[in-house]
């Protein structure tokens, strides 16, 4: 099976602007997602990304921006740099993207912090990049999307008037805006930090990461307090006009690179989003640095997460979008008007069920009502709490539903919606174990026709049986 899933006639070198890699047994990154490379959304005049992420600088106004990164970064750059340890499930082939054996497609803006902590002499960044993942389909999920890392510092030996670290920070605190509950509503149940789940790190003090936090959170929440208050103008009939107010929670999370850690998730359409991920910079990541007298947080957010909530954009694979029924509708020097999604086209589902090779011990799957982002850049789970869905990452052959998903896309590009695991079944005499998966197909942009989706889900299912080795039902 894994030589199987190697792709056949792959290239000795893969050349990504101007710049040339050898392959090879570690290189998965096929064609069509190094095409993607070079539309760098957030960057494109009018593009919801692109509007977006000036709405968010905008909050950051003394923070120092850096746009344009290469996406192509060292093993050691996304992952070592950040203390992930060598058998995180992130570093895995069917989670990343390797250009080969040490170098990838950096996972989450995350790969920069390092450098940037380095040279950056401001007290705080932002960087927007583009960033890649083998990762489910479905509507807020992409292979390619978008994240805007941010991160602020204090210096311990550069305090100003200040007679602690502490009041320094709080003096920064209290200069952000706070908002009424009309306007947002912050659930914040856990202590700030917890010794078991959530700890401080070694030679930080309680009061100083209380500062940290509060920094962080509030800063956090006016970010989404704009965005949100842009969004509501945009849909409002009348000003003053009842709104319902905007409903956030802190929760707590892990993350290799920060402790204590937290996401920030956010009530749209009757569900929680997780927006982004954050926490108190790990001290080795600073002293590494050179900046070992430096204590902040760091944020890495999802900029179509954010996008989708300013616009009402339903699906993340529009932002791809070139058609002018998209395109058309946003305008930077204009006020956000909400997203007319143009005629949703008619879906048309069809199941594949397969029985796994009989070799393959371990299955890797997700629970198929689970709707959580178990992700390989970020912390995935703590410790205490591993996933159900993590199988043995260095096993070649074991079977893992990114690859069903990749191959999905490889076969359909965006005319595929969403693939979902809907039924597993062992036979209860052979043990053998069989899958079905339900494929969504759609076009955002015209009606697909019988033959088009009979031929594309043959060419689906097809490859699944040449590439893993399963058997069709
Ligand atoms: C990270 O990537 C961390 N680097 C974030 C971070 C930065 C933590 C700095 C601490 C300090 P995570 O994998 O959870 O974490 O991703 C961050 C955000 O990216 C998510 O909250 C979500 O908004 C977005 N995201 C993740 N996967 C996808 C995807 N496949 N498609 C679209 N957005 C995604
Ligand atoms: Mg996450």
């Amino acid at each position: 099976v894994a030589a199987a899933c190697r792709q056949r006639g792959a290239p000795n070198e893969i050349t990504i602007e101007n710049k040339t890699y050898a392959t090879d047994s570690w290189t998965n990154t096929p064609p069509s997602i190094l095409a993607a490379i070079p539309r760098r959304l957030h960057l494109q005049p009018n593009h919801p990304l692109s509007i977006t992420r000036q709405l968010i600088e905008s909050r950051f106004p003394t923070y120092e921006t850096h746009n344009n990164l290469f996406p192509v970064v060292s093993v050691a750059q996304n992952f070592d740099s950040l203390g992930f340890p060598l058998d995180h499930v992130g570093r895995s082939k069917t989670d990343t993207y390797y250009i080969n054996s040490s170098t990838v497609l950096r996972t989450h803006t995350s790969a920069h912090q390092a450098d940037t902590f380095r040279a950056d002499t401001s007290p705080g960044y932002l960087i927007s990049a583009d960033v890649y993942r083998r990762d489910a389909i479905d509507r807020s999920h992409y292979p390619v999307f978008h994240q805007m890392e941010g991160a602020r510092t204090w210096d311990r030996n550069n305090l100003a008037q200040f007679s602690s670290l502490e009041d320094a920070i709080w003096a920064d605190v209290h200069a952000i805006p706070k908002h009424s509950t009309d306007v947002i509503q912050v659930s914040d149940p856990n202590p700030t930090y917890d010794a078991d789940r959530n700890p401080l790190q070694p030679g930080h003090s309680a009061a100083e990461i209380e500062a940290v936090a509060a920094h962080l959170k509030r800063s956090l929440e006016d970010m989404v307090v704009t965005i949100f208050t842009s969004a509501r103008s945009a849909t409002s009939a009348s000003p003053d006009q009842q709104q319902e107010p905007l409903k956030v929670r802190w929760v707590e999370a892990y993350f290799p690179f920060t402790s204590p850690s937290w996401e920030l998730e956010v009530f749209w359409q009757n569900d929680w989003l997780e927006v982004l991920g954050c926490g108190v910079v790990q001290h080795s990541i600073l002293s590494s640095a050179g900046v070992p007298s430096k204590l902040g947080w760091a944020f890495g957010l999802g900029l179509e997460r954010i996008a989708m909530l300013l616009y009402g954009i339903p699906d993340i694979r529009l932002f791809w979008s070139t058609d002018p029924r998209f395109l058309s509708q946003f305008n930077e020097n204009e006020q956000i008007r909400r997203f007319t999604p143009f005629s949703k086209y008619p879906a048309c589902i069809k199941d594949v069920s397969f029985w796994l090779p009989k070799e393959t011990k371990e299955v890797d799957v997700k629970d198929p009502r689970s709707d959580s982002d178990v992700t390989p850049a970020g912390g995935l789970t703590s410790p205490s709490t591993p996933a159900s869905s993590v199988s043995a990452t260095t096993t070649s052959n074991a079977f893992h539903e990114n690859d069903v998903m990749e191959i999905a896309r490889e076969v359909c590009g965006d005319l595929i919606e969403d693939v979902r695991l809907v039924d597993e079944f062992t036979h209860p005499k052979t043990g053998k174990r069989s899958l079905c998966y339900r494929a969504n197909y759609r076009s955002l942009e015209r009606t697909l026709t019988n033959e088009e989706t009979n031929e594309l889900h043959e060419r689906f299912t097809g490859l699944l049986v040449e590439r893993l080795g399963v058997e069709l039902r």
